[in-house]
């Protein structure tokens, strides 16, 4: 992969754990979310990851929110939407697949897609085979190309079996979840074999927790790749300093994408690049 080609910034905004009580600029409410999305395309994300919250919090994968929210962040400025399907922990599929009914207008961009079960913290995030099957016809029905979640090293021979049995297309878009407790650590040797292992003509990303964030989208940046910050993983710019926003996480990653000579991808360039059509 060429060094020069544009790298693809992804901003997960939202997640389904952070709180308001760990950082009170997490955005919860759809203006919230778009207002932030809109810094974040300007600092230099081609796309964001969403989750969306009840009015008290709560993640939530309903329908309507995410329709709120896409409306939202389109109203305001061309950013690609990627849709969670991951959702929170103890979710059915059912319930983590409620923004895969937006259609029309209002269908997303793109939606993940966890390709296996993983300890998260103390929490285990259930996707037996099955569910992720389930997931994918729902994902491909809608005519999207799913991001393949993998928080370990076999959920990319997963994507295999799922391209054997006809529910993906490879190669596909891949995203490294590295430093979840209890999953693959945050070293430059993890993301290395990961990216060895991926089916040849396939694109990546890379989702380092906490602190290693802001590190690995130098990492990702030397190694051609792209990047994903955000407070869905990360809450500190710098240690004990809380980034204002999601938008200060992206302008940080962007300085350092583009000091290792990286251009960054807009949202087009990045549909081009990660083949969503
Ligand atoms: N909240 C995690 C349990 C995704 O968005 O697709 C799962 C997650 C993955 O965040
Ligand atoms: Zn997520």
């Amino acid at each position: 992969m060429s060094a020069m080609r544009p790298m693809v910034l992804t901003c997960a905004m939202v997640g389904a754990e952070v709180t308001r009580e760990q950082t009170p600029y997490l955005p919860i409410t759809a203006e919230e979310i778009a207002e932030d999305a809109a810094k974040c395309r300007e600092a230099g994300a081609a796309m964001v990851h969403i989750h969306v919250r009840t009015a008290t919090g709560a993640p939530s994968q309903d329908t309507e929110l995410f329709r709120a929210a896409i409306r939202a962040i389109r109203r305001r400025c061309d950013v690609l939407v990627q849709v969670s399907t991951g959702g929170a922990v103890g979710m059915s599929a059912e319930e983590r697949c409620g923004p895969l009914k937006l259609t029309g207008p209002d269908r997303p961009d793109m939606a993940t897609l966890s390709t296996g079960t993983v300890n998260f913290g103390n929490d285990v995030f259930s996707n037996p085979r099955p569910l992720i099957r389930e997931i994918a016809t729902r994902i491909k029905t809608l005519g999207l190309k799913p991001e393949l979640e993998c928080f370990d090293v076999g959920m990319i021979d997963e994507a295999r079996a799922l391209e054997k049995e006809g529910f993906i297309s490879l190669p596909a878009h891949f995203d490294f979840v590295l430093g979840v407790g209890g999953a693959l650590a945050a070293s430059p040797e993890a993301l290395d074999f990961m990216r060895s292992y991926i089916p040849a003509g396939s694109t990546w990303t890379c989702a380092a927790m906490g602190r290693h964030q802001l590190p690995f989208v130098e990492l990702s940046a030397e190694r051609g790749g792209n990047a994903r910050v955000g407070l869905e993983d990360n809450i500190f710019l710098s240690k004990g300093v809380l980034a204002k926003g999601n938008h200060e996480l992206v302008a940080d990653a962007a300085k350092r994408a583009q000091a290792r000579g990286r251009r960054l991808a807009t949202p087009q360039e990045a549909r081009e690049l990660l083949r969503l059509g």
